[in-house]
């Protein structure tokens, strides 16, 4: 994997992996193959914002420092509906966000749902709690009613709902068109359902919580959540999506190259641990595959190596044996709490935030 990718561990130091060029990432089983940019503009160092740095300085290589897609959505069916211009996903938009659950209309934003999948195919053995209030009728009604001119309204994975997190900004943390139906209250009560199983623990599905934009697996089915829908009208991307070559591995799917090993910066051929700011300049002066313009990758194209159909680790095969069931960082910076980073744990692909400036160990 690229160098960059490591740096936030959380029980020792977060590993790197380093990304090419910058584009964004993509994901397994989720029906897009761009993710827009994180949506961060702000630079930071391990306590504050701070102007952004210049290249080989200390915190050079920054999220901000590197664009991606930019983010561009478009409404649709008077403004029932949006379209995300970088993934292709259509985006149920929601009404009558007062606070109150009105359960005679599927479209209240303030309406929780109980995770339910009926189809063995896709529930993980699992099939939540069903019954009133729960998913599956949600979803079954949509469709019924051909809202948005669709039939095809489903649950989003986690992937494709993490695409609608705006990490620029908190509370809610989503794009513009969102803001007004997103509950954000709490950084406990903001939770909105996936149709995710969480691997090797079935009663449990993925949730993003956009009061701040992290996600989470420590869900029960049986949890009443908020729910946006979301359909496509592009196939699928199809094929093999990786491909290896030597030290680099090459994701089809949008054009990401990606170092196969975990980062060694000592050269003893055992990775290491760094700080966020090791990390950064880890990335930035990588040297591999006759390629010099290697960064740290920002959280979205760290988070499309995730599969979240496996676990320790919980990343494509091809990467398997490179990659720590550990902590990885990414280029983006916490908005909300300031002096952190993101970073995936490919353990689990649970995302987290950590301070540059805690005690890392070596990973070996
Ligand atoms: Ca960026
Ligand atoms: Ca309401
Ligand atoms: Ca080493
Ligand atoms: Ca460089």
């Amino acid at each position: 994997m690229l160098k960059s990718l490591q740096v936030c561990f959380f029980a020792i130091l977060p590993m790197v992996i380093g990304v090419f060029p910058v584009l964004a990432g993509n994901n397994s089983g989720a029906a897009f193959s761009f993710w827009p940019d994180t949506g961060l503009t702000k630079c930071y160092d391990a306590t504050l914002e701070m102007p952004c740095p210049a290249q080989g300085d200390d915190f050079y290589g920054q999220d901000s420092q590197h664009t991606g897609p930019a983010r561009s959505y478009s409404l649709m069916w008077n403004g029932s509906i949006v379209q995300d211009n970088v993934t292709g996903l259509i985006w149920e938009l929601k009404t009558d966000m007062d606070g109150i659950k009105d359960y005679t209309s599927i479209h209240d934003a303030d309406n929780t749902y109980k995770w339910c999948d009926t189809n063995t195919d896709t529930n993980s053995g699992e099939e939540g709690t069903c019954g009133s209030n729960d998913t599956k009728t949600f979803i079954d009604q949509l469709n019924s009613e051909n809202f948005g001119g669709q039939k095809n309204w489903r649950l989003p994975t986690i992937k494709e709902l993490a695409t609608l997190v705006n990490l620029g900004r908190v509370k809610p943390a989503i794009a513009p068109d969102f803001v007004a139906t997103t509950h954000s209250t709490s950084e406990t009560s903001s939770n909105y359902w996936s149709s995710t199983t969480k691997a090797g623990d079935p009663p449990y599905a993925w949730s993003v919580n956009f009061f701040y934009g992290h996600i989470s697996a420590d869900n029960l089915k049986s949890s009443s959540y908020y729910v946006r829908a979301v359909c496509d009208i592009q196939p699928p991307p199809s094929g093999n999506r990786f491909v290896a070559n030597g030290d680099t591995v090459t994701d089809t799917v949008n054009g990401l190259e990606w170092q196969k090993a975990t980062m060694d910066i000592t050269g003893n051929g055992v990775a290491d641990a760094m700080t966020w700011k090791e990390a950064l300049a880890a990335a930035e002066n990588l040297n591999l595959a006759g390629k010099s313009d290697w960064r740290l990758p920002n959280i979205n194209e760290l988070r499309s190596l995730v599969d979240y159909s496996h676990y320790l680790p919980a990343i494509d095969p091809i990467f398997a044996a490179t990659t720590k069931s550990s902590n990885y960082w990414s280029s983006t910076s916490d908005v909300y709490y300031t002096g952190r980073a993101g970073d995936i744990n490919f353990s689990t692909g649970y995302d987290d935030t950590y301070g540059d400036n805690k005690t890392m160990g070596v990973v070996g």
